[in-house]
C-alpha cells in the first residue's frame, strides 16, 4: 500500500503513523523527536524494567536531559531552549514512550518548577534559579497537594505568615514528584494576601522530606511528602508576580499540556508492542493477528491513537498561536489519558499472559497511566471543568 499527497511522492503506509502525522511536523520538530527517541532507546530502555522493579529514579539522567535542552525547553532566556509548544509536547511523548516517570521528570522540572519562576518570579529569582535548573544541576519540585486537600487545593492549610520582613512557612504537602531529590521546592501556601508561591531551598531549616514507598505505579519516579516545620524564609522567597489560586492553577496548564502529548507516547509503545506480538505469536496454526477479533482490537487502538495524536498536535499549534485556553487543555487531558489507558488494557489482552510481565512494557505503562489519570487534575475534575465551560454552571461543590 502507498500513501500519496499533493506534491509528494507515494511512500509506504507506516503502521506507526497511518495518518502521516509526520508530514504535519516541521524539520526542527522532527529533529527533536528523533533526538529524544534516540535518547530513550539508548539511555532509558536498557534499564527501565530494572528501575521500575526496584522503585528507582535515576537522578543522574536529569543533567543529561538538561544537556539535550529538554528542561524548561519551551521557556525563553535564562539558559532555556526557547522551543515551541509542539516541540515540548513531542519531547513529552517520546519520553513517556519510555516511561511516564521520565516524562514526569521534565513536566515537574520545566512546567511545574521553572515555569512559575519564569512567569511569576522576580528578575533575581529567575537569574538565580533558572539557568542551573535548565542544566539539570538543580532539581525542582512543586508542592500543591496536601493530605486533606487534593482536588480541592483552595482549602489548603499550609500557611506563610510574616515575622518582620521574613516569612514563616508551616504545613505539609504530599504526593510530590521528585520531593525527596529536589534541591528547591515551589510551595503554595495561604497568606494574609491569599495563596502565594514560595521558593524554598532544600537546606532551609525545618524543611524535611519523606519518600512514599510501595507504589504500584510510577515506580521509576520519586514521590514524597514535604514537611515545613516553621521554616524561616527571607522576604524575597515569595514569587511576587501572582497571588490567589490562579498561581498554581495557571502553572498546571503547562504541565497538563505536556500530559496530553506524553500519554500518547505510552499508548504508542503499547500499540507497537501488541502489533509486533500479534504478527509473531502463533495459535491455532496462524499468527493471532490473523484472527478478526485481534485485528479489531489493533484497529480500535490505531484509531484512538491517531485521534489522540491529532488532538495533541491541534492543541499544540493553538498554544503556539497563543490562543489555547485551560478548558481546551482539560479536553485533551481527559480524552488522551482515558484513551491511553484503554489502549494499554486492550494491548495487554493481545499479549495474553506475557502481557502482565515486566518483559513487555504494557503493564508498566498501564500502571503508570493510573497515576496520570489522577494527577494534574483527576479525570473527574477535568470532566467538571468542561461541564462548567459548556453549561456555565460550576459543579465542584
Ligand atoms: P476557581 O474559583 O475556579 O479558580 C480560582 C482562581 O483560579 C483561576 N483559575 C485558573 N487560572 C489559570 N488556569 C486555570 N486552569 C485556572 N482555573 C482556575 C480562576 O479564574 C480564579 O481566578 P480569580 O482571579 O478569580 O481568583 O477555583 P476552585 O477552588 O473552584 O477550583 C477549581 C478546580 C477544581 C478546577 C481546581 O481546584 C483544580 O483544578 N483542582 C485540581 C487540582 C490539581 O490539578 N492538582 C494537581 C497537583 S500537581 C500534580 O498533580 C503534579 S503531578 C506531577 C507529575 O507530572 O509527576
Ligand atoms: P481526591 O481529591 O481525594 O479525590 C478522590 C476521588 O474523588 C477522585 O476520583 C476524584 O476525582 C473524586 N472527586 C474529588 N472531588 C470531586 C468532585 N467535586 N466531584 C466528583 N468527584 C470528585 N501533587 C502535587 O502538588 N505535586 C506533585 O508533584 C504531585 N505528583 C504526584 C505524583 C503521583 C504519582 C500522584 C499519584 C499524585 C501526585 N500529586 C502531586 C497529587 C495529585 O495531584 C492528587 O493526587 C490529585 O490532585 C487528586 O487528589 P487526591 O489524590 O487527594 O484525591
Amino acid at each position: 500500500m502507498t500513501a500519496t499527497g499533493p506534491g509528494r511522492p507515494p511512500r509506504a503506509l507506516d503502521p506507526a503513523d497511518i495518518l502521516d502525522i509526520e508530514s504535519l511536523l516541521t524539520d526542527e520538530e522532527r529533529l527533536i523527536r528523533d533526538t529524544v527517541r534516540g535518547f530513550v532507546k539508548d539511555r532509558v530502555m536498557p534499564d527501565i524494567e530494572d528501575w521500575f522493579e526496584r522503585g528507582h529514579f535515576p537522578k543522574e539522567v536529569v543533567p543529561e536531559l538538561g544537556k539535550l535542552g529538554l528542561l524548561g525547553m519551551h521557556l525563553t532566556g535564562y539558559g532555556c531552549a526557547g522551543a515551541n509548544a509542539v516541540s515540548y509536547g513531542i519531547a513529552c511523548m517520546e519520553l513517556e514512550a519510555g516511561d511516564s516517570g521520565m516524562r514526569s521528570a521534565i513536566s515537574v522540572q520545566g512546567s511545574l518548577s521553572m515555569w512559575p519562576i519564569w512567569k511569576y518570579g522576580s528578575e533575581e529569582q529567575k537569574r538565580e534559579w533558572l539557568p542551573p535548573m535548565a542544566a539539570g544541576e538543580v532539581i525542582g519540585c512543586f508542592g500543591l497537594t496536601e493530605p486533606d486537600f487534593g482536588s480541592d487545593p483552595a482549602g489548603m492549610r499550609t500557611s506563610a505568615r510574616r515575622d518582620g520582613s521574613d516569612w514563616i512557612l508551616a504545613g505539609t504537602k504530599t504526593w510530590i514528584t521528585n520531593g525527596g531529590i529536589a534541591d528547591v521546592a515551589i510551595v503554595w501556601a495561604r497568606t494574609d494576601d491569599g495563596i502565594q508561591g514560595f521558593v524554598v531551598p532544600r537546606q532551609t531549616k525545618g524543611f524535611s522530606t519523606r519518600d512514599i514507598h510501595r507504589k504500584l505505579s510510577l515506580r521509576a519516579s520519586v514521590t514524597s511528602e514535604l514537611v515545613f516545620d516553621d521554616c524561616r524564609l527571607p522576604a524575597d522567597a515569595v514569587l511576587p508576580g501572582v497571588s490567589g489560586l490562579k498561581g498554581p492553577l495557571g502553572t498546571l496548564n503547562e504541565a497538563r499540556f505536556g500530559i496530553v502529548w506524553g500519554v500518547m507516547g505510552a499508548a504508542r509503545s503499547c500499540y507497537e508492542t501488541a502489533l509486533e506480538y500479534a504478527t509473531s505469536r502463533v495459535q491455532f496454526g496462524k499468527p493471532i493477528g490473523g484472527f478478526q477479533l485481534t485485528q479489531r482490537k489493533l484497529v480500535e487502538i490505531l484509531v484512538e491513537l491517531g485521534k489522540g495524536q491529532l488532538l495533541a498536535l491541534h492543541l499544540g499549534r493553538m498554544k503556539d498561536e497563543g490562543r489555547l485556553r485551560p478548558e481546551q487543555v482539560s479536553f485533551g487531558k481527559l480524552n488522551n489519558v482515558r484513551a491511553a489507558l484503554e489502549i494499554a488494557r486492550e494491548a495487554r489482552s493481545i499479549l495474553g499472559a506475557n502481557g502482565i510481565t515486566l518483559e513487555y512494557p504494557i503493564s508498566r505503562h498501564m500502571n503508570n497511566l493510573e497515576s496520570v489519570f489522577t494527577y494534574e487534575g483527576t479525570h473527574e475534575i477535568h470532566t467538571l471543568i468542561l461541564g462548567e465551560a459548556i453549561t456555565g454552571l460550576p459543579a465542584y461543590r
